[in-house]
């Protein structure tokens, strides 16, 4: 594989950006090896600017459930910024995307557009203390919500990548506001309530965990985190940054039958332009300035660009619900693919799998459903999957505490491609 381009230009960004990317997992740095730089990307395939094609299964870390550079949604970008980039004021594009959310999410009946996921978590989590007029979060260990003080305990992510769960720069204070349980592990939390009664002002959890690699909730899991939280007079929240409008049409709370109290939103509500939201029950967010007193605000919130994509990715899955039943076939046909290929090579791996999401867990163990047990896993052996794979024409995540995510774009051609590099890079592994 010939990658001048990219490690000529990753040097050259070095020197002006810090670790040479805008956010640490993009640096490969958990694989060993300098990054590939990208030029452009269509359906299923993106290039770098060496010109290698990869089938792609990063989706941008979630948005291009479309696929990449859809016809529709570039036609809406382009139409849109004909008009206007910015406003910093109401537009109709607002109000519409705020309905197609509320129509497709079991649980949201109003709903504030940001800019990012991270922005949506620590603005959801503001809300709940300003809500319940408590202090302290429950979250769990290995899941990831954005960047914001509160959440850098124990995170997941591109933080367990580097072996920093918990991130210099967060004070003893906010990080003492935290309470932090095992995922799948209610005895834990109900245990945080007694001994922190009436401090509680939220519990947030990913529905479906996908930033220690994929971690499903087992039976019972999130049904008993609502009584709790019912319980005790705190708020729900889940985070369904990546599992919102991919695991369903409405979410992870469809798919489980499970209402929070707030939810927060993003990647595939911007097709592929920065953006993120919260919403929820109506009483709660209406305590959100002007309404209420809650403060938050933004420049580009609600950006019409972002807004035009987002409504047009959306109102794609909306109308076509096929397309989840198409998504949840092409993942467990990965994931069939790839268990055979592990059994018939002898390499030490399992796959977890949820409809489009999957990883695959270089591990001795026969199941992952904590962030102790992802941790547990082999990831210099995933850093040589990775770099056979990529050599492969495969662009995964690297790391192995992130997941694949299958796009509509992915062709029959693409999944037997995929199936067939994972058994040649298994095959080398076991060669090694
Ligand atoms: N937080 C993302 C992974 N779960 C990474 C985002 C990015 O680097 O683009």
């Amino acid at each position: 594989m010939n990658n001048t381009n990219s490690i000529r230009e990753y040097q050259r960004a070095v020197k002006s950006i810090p670790g040479g990317v805008n956010s640490p997992v993009r640096a490969f740095k958990s694989v060993g090896m300098p990054p590939v730089l990208i030029d452009r990307a269509k359906g299923s395939k993106i290039w770098d600017i060496d010109g290698n094609e990869y089938i792609d299964f990063v989706s941008s870390w979630g948005p291009m459930i479309l696929g990449h550079a859809r016809e529709e949604i570039v036609e809406a970008i382009r139409k849109t910024a004909e008009k206007g980039t910015s406003f910093g004021a109401p537009t109709m594009l607002e109000t519409q995307m705020a309905e197609l959310i509320v129509e497709m999410m079991p649980s949201v009946e109003s709903v504030r557009m940001v800019n990012s996921g991270t922005e949506a978590t620590m603005s959801a989590l503001r809300l709940a203390r300003g809500f319940t007029k408590r202090d302290k979060v429950i979250k769990f260990a290995g899941n990831y919500h954005g960047h914001a003080d509160s959440f850098l305990i124990n995170a997941g992510s591109g933080a367990m990548t580097f072996g920093v769960p918990n991130s210099p720069g967060v004070t003893k204070a906010t990080a003492a506001d935290t309470l932090v349980a095992p995922y799948n592990d209610l005895q834990a939390v109900a245990d945080l309530f007694t001994a922190h009664a009436d401090e509680i002002a939220a519990v947030i959890v990913e529905p479906a965990a996908a930033n220690m690699g994929l971690v499903l909730p087992q039976e019972g899991f999130l049904q008993g985190l609502r009584e709790l939280t019912q319980k005790h007079g705190a708020l729900l929240i889940f985070d369904e940054v990546i599992t919102g409008f991919r695991l369903a049409r409405g979410g992870a709370q469809e798919l489980y039958g499970i209402m929070p109290d707030l939810t927060t939103m993003g990647k595939i509500i911007g097709g592929g332009l920065p953006v993120g939201a919260y919403g929820g029950r109506k009483d709660i967010m209406e305590k959100l300035a002007p309404a209420g007193p809650v403060y938050q605000a933004g420049t580009l919130s609600g950006n019409p660009l972002a807004m035009a994509a987002g409504i047009t990715a959306l109102t794609i899955l909306n109308e076509n619900h096929e397309i989840y039943s198409a998504l949840d076939k092409k993942g467990q046909q990965l994931a069939a693919g790839f268990r055979k290929n592990i059994a018939e090579t002898g390499v030490k791996a399992i796959v977890n799998q949820l409809g489009s999401l999957l990883t695959v867990f270089f591990t001795n163990a026969d199941q992952v459903t904590s962030y102790q047990e992802a941790a547990q896993c082999d990831t210099e052996q995933f850093a040589r999957y990775f770099k056979l794979s990529l050599e492969n024409g495969i662009y995964l995540a690297p790391s192995q505490f992130e997941c694949a995510f299958v796009s509509e774009a992915h062709s029959e051609d693409d999944l037997n491609k995929t199936i067939a590099a994972n058994r040649s890079a298994l095959q080398q592994l076991t060669d090694l």
